[in-house]
């Protein structure tokens, strides 16, 4: 099997010092049908895979006030999202779980967006972002109780400021796009109001929250994602489209996806479009706050393609071997986010022994509360499935319930059939 990946895209992440953040470039990645090609133009990095800093003239701005602190989190954070996915493939193994979706080597992209947020911001996802969810304070036992089945979403979407993970890939951009619309008609409607479309403010004041919508490259593939940015862009709605090009849609290389690099499509739209190293989490921190700024004073959407690598399989019912070679993975590999930033926090003295070890604690002491949340989970009755449906009762919903009892008790076999039904939850 031939490499998947065009070394272009891997020279210009391993190239230090890019900063051409506003994007451009010709795509010139080969067509054939293994390539995960994807342009060879500038990409936003602000960490090279060596650990070390270099200036971003455009970036830097927006990371003046990350102090020690603040690194040390984004790195428990991404260190704790790596140990999440590993512990859940191990549940899913075990039986816990019915399948699960690893983001091993995402972990940058999600966690540097993720704290660009503010509280009041508000997340559309898709199914794989964990991290997002982490930093978004949802306990990882209601991250996976989705994955077990039991709860349609394991979290409040309003307390969390993020909606329950969405499995139509793409369709997350369109719920994003009808919510950041709706922050504008209630801005315009609001106490002093004014319309918010029509001519953006340019005073740099932020006047709405923003909405912020996670998808894969091959959900670019997608109707929902060009509906959802065309509407966006004329709106000027608050929007940043946040693209984890993971260079796979499943076994489909994004070569096959896009013939230009997924970035350039943002011109057509009608919005700036931001290529950043997606392993770079400092450099994802910086575009997505720059982004999200715009998207808060008037300047309407962003599209944020964050180039980086889906290292596992697509779900764990997935052996990627089938579709790409190790050489690929092990090219990525030399580019891992964790092990990038551990490097630039150790050069910096921020990252000693005992701080790598106050991290680790607490990823066993999440790893721990993971197992015990999740393991015996209770399955919820077999009537739950029809609660909910409507908020008054409903003759269909009652025939369609009394149907699965009939057919529960057809299981009976010559038992008590309630009992066998209590079974069969
Ligand atoms: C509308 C729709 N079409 C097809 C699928 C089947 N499907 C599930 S995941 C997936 C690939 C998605 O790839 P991408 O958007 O790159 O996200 P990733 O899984 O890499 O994070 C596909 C085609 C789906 N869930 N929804």
């Amino acid at each position: 099997m031939p490499s998947t990946t065009d070394p272009r895209t891997l020279q210009d992440l391993s190239r230090a010092g890019r900063h051409d953040a506003s994007v451009d470039s010709a795509h010139g990645g080969a067509r054939d049908r293994t390539s995960t090609a994807t342009p060879s133009g500038g990409t936003a990095q602000v960490i090279a895979p060596d650990g070390s800093r270099h200036a971003h003239p455009e970036l830097d701005p927006w990371l003046e006030d990350v102090d020690d602190a603040l690194l040390r989190q984004l790195y428990t954070d991404m260190a704790v999202a790596r140990r999440v996915d590993a512990e859940s493939t191990a549940l899913q193994r075990q039986g816990q779980i019915g399948l699960w979706p690893p983001l091993l080597g995402q972990e940058a992209a999600q966690v540097g967006s993720a704290h660009a947020l503010r509280g009041d911001d508000f997340v559309f996802s898709s199914y794989r972002e964990h991290a997002v969810a982490l930093v978004r304070g949802i306990a990882p036992a209601d991250l996976l109780r989705v994955w077990r089945g039991v709860v349609g979403s394991g979290w409040d979407p309003y307390a969390a400021r993020m909606a329950p993970m969405q499995v139509i890939i793409g369709a997350q951009t369109l719920h994003a796009t009808g919510y950041a619309v709706g922050l504008l008609v209630e801005r315009a409607t609001g106490p002093g109001g004014s319309p918010a479309w029509g001519g953006p403010p340019s005073d740099g004041v932020e006047r709405t929250s923003a909405v912020v919508s996670y998808f894969g490259d091959g959900a670019t593939s997608q109707g929902d994602v060009h509906e959802a940015m065309t509407f966006a862009a004329t709106w000027s709605a608050p929007v940043v489209f946040f693209c984890q090009n993971n260079q796979w849609a499943i076994s489909e290389p994004v070569a096959l996806q896009s013939k230009v690099p997924l970035v350039e499509r943002a011109r057509g739209y009608g919005m700036p479009g931001v290529r950043v190293d997606g392993n770079d989490v400092l450099a994802v921190l910086a575009a997505t706050r720059q982004a999200l700024h715009r998207a808060r004073t008037g300047g309407g959407p962003t599209l944020i393609e964050a180039v980086t690598y889906r290292m596992g399989p697509h779900t764990t019912a997935d052996d990627p071997t089938r579709y790409r070679t190790s050489a690929d993975v092990d090219a990525w590999r030399a580019l891992d986010p964790v092990d990038r930033f551990a490097a630039h926090l150790r050069g910096l003295g921020v990252l000693d022994d005992a701080a790598e070890q106050a991290a680790q604690d607490t990823c066993d002491a999440v790893a721990a509360a993971l197992r015990s949340g999740i393991s015996g989970t209770p399955d919820p009755s077999w009537e739950a499935v029809f609660e909910h449906v409507y908020a008054e009762p409903h003759a269909t919903v009652a025939a369609e319930r009394d149907a699965y009892a009939r057919y529960l008790d057809g299981f009976a076999d010559g038992a008590d059939g309630a009992e066998q039904r209590e079974g069969r939850r």
